[in-house]
């Protein structure tokens, strides 16, 4: 079953023990985030909040739509206790075949239609999410959609949004994304506004979709329709011509100025620190806001085991399989573990070798470097148990020669948490790639060693026995 909206989703979360509803009163400034940062470092249920400090009681917060592989199932339409391994077979299955959306005349999200002098964002329950952010960020679980001028094309990304003010908002799109791209490129040179509507509140495989990384003019609303299988309904703004999901929440439309420029941040990023410091960053005028009515506010709460920790991940796995893929590299599975925050990634292959390995450096660190560390594991380690690749990388990777170092500048990724401000500035970085796999000269008879596991180093007779007798012995 796919969901049609968010509110149908957040049923069937709490139908599926997967929700707690928040009835008491909580504080938006920082009250909301340091209950969700706990829930999400728990794995406690997405929450509901119901009754905001300052704002209307139907007035809502959800958070964590996303934030376990349990809701991530749920979002599929898959059973909440589906394997990982699972979870990304049939994700990948879906991402092959896109689906085009279609154009509604009216949608939800049409319910009030606030406009001029009426525009405050402040309506909203923005929450201060983390001590020492730089504002209160309205939008950090949400598309962003714009449009390429010339080409047409239209773009979804997900890129944060602080409130500035009641009309404006500064937003970080990093400088490599398609959005900061087209408007370098397209926008800013010819001196026009960009316009822009930032989407919250849509069903989250849509929302999740804008996070993927599909190539430059790749539209990832067909992505979002393979994902959901099924066509992302669509209604044109009101203040400009791009077109929004139907029936999210709340539609913040607006113009990215060409010559101005605002604060923005500090934030608590994905990488599980506070990150950066102020800088000056896209501006954007709001020229329309639509809602449903009793609007739902989503959000991330960026930290550990966040929706890029989880989701995110997965996605990012998938494209790393098939980049590595398409040099020929014979790649069987990636996984980024949630507490590892995707700086580092595990790669399982056919057959490695140091030679295999300093390949798949060069292939993940040859545009934009964003992980820094690499696991290359052999056939015997699944890729998505944390404890077996944390024993590979203990016991198979020399510490000498299994480290392949690459080092580079202005292409790293600079919220990497222990580059310097020096090496940040300069986009400089490395990245480490741990060969765990058996040199290929080494033989099965002299060299590779047994593993001394139930399922290497006893016969299969005798395996098969105990498993029969397991509970005759005593075991649940
Ligand atoms: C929860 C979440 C928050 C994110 N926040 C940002 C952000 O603030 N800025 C940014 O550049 N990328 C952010 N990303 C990553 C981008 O969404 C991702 O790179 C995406 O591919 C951008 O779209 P594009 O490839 O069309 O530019 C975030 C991802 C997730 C899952
Ligand atoms: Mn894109």
């Amino acid at each position: 079953m796919v969901f049609r909206d968010i509110r149908q989703f957040i049923e069937a979360l709490d139908e599926k023990g997967e929700l707690v509803r928040i009835k008491q009163e909580v504080d938006w400034d920082l009250e909301v985030g340091a209950i969700s940062r706990r829930a999400y470092e728990t794995e406690a249920p997405a929450i509901l909040f119901e009754n905001i400090k300052d704002y209307p009681q139907d007035y809502r917060i959800h958070s964590g739509s996303l934030g376990t592989y349990r809701r991530l199932a749920i979002a599929m339409g898959l059973d909440p206790d589906t394997p990982i391994r699972l979870i990304s077979e049939e994700y990948e299955r879906r991402e092959q075949q896109r689906v085009k959306p279609i154009t509604v005349d009216s949608g939800p999200c049409k319910e009030n239609i606030i406009t001029g002098a009426e525009i405050d964002l402040h309506r909203f329950p923005a929450p201060m999410v983390h001590e020492g952010d730089g504002g209160r960020y309205i939008a950090t679980w949400h598309l962003v959609v714009s449009r390429d001028p010339d080409e047409g094309w239209t773009n979804w990304g997900m890129y944060r949004f602080m409130i500035h003010d009641s009309k404006y908002l500064a937003g970080f799109p990093q400088p490599l994304t398609h959005l900061a791209m087209v408007l370098r490129d397209k926008y800013l040179p010819a001196g026009k506004p960009m316009p822009v509507a930032i989407v919250i509140g849509a069903e989250p495989l849509t929302t999740l979709a804008a996070s993927a990384t599909p190539r430059i003019k790749d539209e990832e609303v067909e992505y979002a329709g393979a994902l959901r299988q099924q066509p992302v309904e669509l209604v044109k703004c009101e203040s400009n011509d791009l077109l929004v999901p139907a029936h999210a929440e709340i539609v913040i439309e607006g113009e990215i100025l060409p010559d101005s420029t605002a604060p923005e941040g500090p934030f608590g990023e994905y990488s599980g620190y506070r990150g950066g410091g102020i800088r000056l960053r896209p501006l954007c005028q709001v020229t329309a806001i639509t809602h449903r009515t009793s609007p739902i506010l989503t959000m991330s709460n960026m930290g550990i085991l966040d929706e890029c920790s989880t989701a995110w991940a997965l996605s990012q796995s998938l494209a790393v399989k098939r980049r590595l893929k398409s040099h020929g590299i014979p790649v069987t599975d990636v996984f980024m573990h949630p507490w590892t925050t995707t700086f580092m990634v595990v790669v399982g292959v056919e057959s490695g070798g140091r030679k295999i390995a300093e390949q798949i450096g060069q292939i993940l660190t040859a545009r934009r470097a964003a992980i820094s560390k690499i696991v290359v594991v052999d056939r015997d380690v699944d890729v998505f148990h944390p404890g077996q690749v944390a024993h590979a990388l203990a016991t198979k990777c020399h510490p000498g020669r299994g480290i392949v170092i690459i080092e580079y500048e202005g292409k790293a990724n600079p919220v990497t948490p222990c580059y310097s401000a020096e090496e940040r500035k300069k986009l400089k970085g490395a990245t480490a790639v741990f060969d765990c796999t058996w040199p290929k000269e080494w033989s099965i008879e002299y060299d590779i060693p047994t593993k001394s596991c139930f399922t290497d180093i006893y016969p299969q007779k005798l395996q098969e026995k105990v498993l029969r007798n397991w509970t005759n012995y005593g075991f649940k």
